[in-house]
């Protein structure tokens, strides 16, 4: 029987380098408790692998791990005066300046609800600059998130092109700004922006143009980086209640779209391990976003309360009796409903200490169930691929709209019709 140990050395080097020191700081019973949740599991890569890379994000969440953010980009273009923005400490200001090759090593420092790193320019062409640009594609390699950064003067030219490539590469979140934008007059603005999103061959949409020199957009790339990355927003969510079922909803719909997609493998269905390893942890998160921090044990005691494991199975006997819906779209539908009504559940719980009735529970889940079976029959003919499933889960989950919080409350009250 593989334990959890082989199950980390089957993942990829990148996720083992972010597991491993995740892994260190468990508590010891935590530890154990997980093992023993992991045993027995089939060792099928990639079903381990995919539960995983989906998972690390949770892990993350519920452990806390302060996000960095790197600011890349060519020589000269302004790194060091955005990062100057951010920082909060003095000690931390770097040096800027006109000539270009300013910045020599990366530089971390507090940025408040993240860290942020100034690079060096990573524009090199020949050796001159190349030790720079391999110091800052590293720090943008071990980033969260890029913001990355161009010359609204010197715009996008072959090198700079390259080097989006090169970062693109990457696979990060990222956003694009563009700065230096006060050196050219208001009436030409458009067109130049417009001039660098073809040269990337992006939406103009999707650059932000700044002055980090005059402080012109500096809190739209703030927002930017907070709402492109999730898990930035525990912090506004802890120090704003308003968004805090935004971004439960955010977890709920992540988390459940991994319960839809597990699912999808033949398994000795809804209760299936893997199933249980993602709602606790989706229990976690749920409790940080809430100021809680809740043991492993706590968050698998409380999915274990809620029994929705037998739920999703009286659920699953019930429909497929009535027959004409296919054992893999019932069971992905189920998985990810009962998720939802976990995640659900476990929001009233911590907002109000109160247990959500079966009632409600049974009610929402039977109304989504409902609503993903329709969705997904007409949109697959047949079993789809993961990839695509997973695209379309997240889609109808969006479309229920219960990201609005009244809406999901309403759905946990209505009769099914
Ligand atoms: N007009 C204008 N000048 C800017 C702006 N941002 C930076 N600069 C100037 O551009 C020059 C380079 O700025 P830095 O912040 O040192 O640029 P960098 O990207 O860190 O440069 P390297 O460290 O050499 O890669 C300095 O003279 C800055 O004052 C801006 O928004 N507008
Ligand atoms: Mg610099």
């Amino acid at each position: 029987m593989p334990d959890f140990e082989d199950i980390l050395q089957l993942l990829p080097d990148k996720t083992q380098e972010i597991l491993n020191p995740l892994w260190d700081r468990f508590p010891e019973d935590e530890k154990e408790a997980l093992k023993e949740k992991f045993e027995g599991l089939p060792l099928d890569f990639n079903l381990v692998n995919m539960l995983m890379d989906l998972t690390m994000v949770q892990m993350k969440i519920a452990l806390g791990r302060k996000h960095r953010v790197a600011i890349v980009g060519p020589a000269n273009v302004g790194k060091s005066t955005l990062y100057n923005r951010f920082i909060r400490e003095k000690a931390d200001q770097a040096e800027v300046s006109p000539v270009p090759g300013t910045t020599r090593i990366n530089q971390l420092a507090d940025a408040g609800i993240f860290g942020v790193i100034d690079t060096p320019g990573a524009d090199a062409v020949g050796p001159v600059g190349e030790k720079e640009k391999e110091e800052a594609l590293n720090a943008a390699q071990e980033a969260d998130f890029l913001v990355i950064m161009f010359d609204a003067i010197q715009g996008i030219k072959d090198t700079e092109l390259k080097l989006y490539h090169q970062l693109l590469a990457l696979r990060k979140p990222h956003l694009i700004v563009l700065n230096k934008i006060d050196l050219v007059g208001g009436k030409h603005e458009t067109v130049v922006i417009e001039k660098a999103a073809n040269n990337l061959g992006i939406d103009q949409s999707k650059i932000i143009p700044i002055s980090a020199k005059r402080g012109l957009n500096i809190s739209k790339v703030l927002m930017a980086i907070v709402i492109a990355d999730p898990e930035l927003l525990i912090p506004l969510a802890q120090a704003l209640p308003q968004y805090r079922w935004n971004l439960t909803w955010r977890v709920i719909v992540t988390s459940s779209t991994i319960s839809g997609v597990i699912a999808l493998v033949p398994l000795p269905l809804i209760d299936f391990v893997p199933l249980i390893a993602n709602q606790v942890t989706m229990v976690l998160s749920i409790a940080r976003i809430h100021n809680y921090k809740i043991t492993l044990k706590r968050a698998r005691e409380l999915v274990a309360t809620f029994g929705i494991g037998l739920l999703g199975r009286t659920l699953f006997q019930q429909l497929s009796k009535l027959g004409g819906i296919p054992g893999w779209l019932l069971s992905s539908a189920i998985a990810t409903s009962t998720t939802v009504a976990m995640g659900y559940a476990a929001a009233v719980w911590f907002e109000k200490g109160e247990r959500l009735s079966q009632e409600a529970l049974n009610q929402l889940t039977k109304n989504l169930t409902k609503e993903l079976v329709e969705k997904l029959k007409g949109l697959f003919k047949r079993k789809p691929s993961k990839k695509s499933l997973e695209q379309a889960l997240q889609d109808s989950l969006e479309q229920t709209g219960m990201g609005d919080r009244e809406k999901i409350d309403q759905a946990a009250r209505a009769e099914t019709p």
